[in-house]
């Protein structure tokens, strides 16, 4: 299988794993998961072919290992703005996590801190690496230290998921720090 459609294929799953499963007719169940043949089916019958050896490749090869297969089901790991319950038990973090953005959202950061957005959590990596690659799909990217230590020793919930991202409900100012060339709010 080549990377181009290793790639497509993996994104035609994250859309319907994460966002939008009615546009081919699948329901999810509580936890996002969903038979695989069900998904290959509605795929194919709306014109995305998907053979299952594809499936099994782009679940061991895709490079963030975003999909995880439970039997005879599959679902997103991560990253889903539909309503599901991932069922992930709380984790203590390390001392430091690392969130990557770009320059345009920080001065919104630091009034008012990371916010999920249109997910359902805040995205953190455990790595500066792995957190300018977040940042660089939108320019060049900016990484944030999150004192993740004391942040859950104050209260606040960690839980990481399947593919080693970290996730949580927000972040607030106070624990994020801005590295110095960040530029102030302009
Ligand atoms: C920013 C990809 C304004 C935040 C990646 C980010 C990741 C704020 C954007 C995963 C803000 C949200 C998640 C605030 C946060 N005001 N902007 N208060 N708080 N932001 O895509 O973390 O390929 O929802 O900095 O690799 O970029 O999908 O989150 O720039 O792991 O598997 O709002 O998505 O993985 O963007 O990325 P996103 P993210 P996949």
């Amino acid at each position: 299988m080549n990377p181009q459609r290793t790639v497509k294929v993996s994104k035609y799953l994250s859309r319907h794993l994460r966002h939008r499963p009615e546009r081919i007719g699948l329901t999810l169940d509580e936890g996002g998961w969903v038979e695989i043949d069900t998904l290959l089916a509605a795929a194919a019958a709306h014109g995305f072919r998907i053979s299952p050896d594809e499936l099994e490749h782009v679940v061991v090869a895709d490079d963030k290992r975003r999909f995880a297969v439970d039997g005879t089901r599959i679902r997103a790991s991560q990253g889903h703005s539909v309503e599901v319950d991932l069922g992930l038990a709380p984790a203590v973090p390390p001392r430091y996590l690392y969130h990557g953005t770009v320059t345009r959202f920080l001065d919104a950061i630091r009034a008012e801190g990371l916010r999920p957005m249109t997910r359902h959590d805040v995205h953190l990596s455990a790595d500066r690496e792995t957190a300018a690659r977040v940042g660089a799909r939108r320019g060049r990217p900016v990484v944030l230290t999150v004192d993740a230590g004391p942040l859950h020793d104050a209260g606040h919930v960690f839980r990481v998921s399947a593919n080693g991202v970290w996730l949580t409900s927000c972040v607030p100012s106070s624990h994020l720090g801005f590295p110095p060339d960040a530029g102030e709010a302009s």
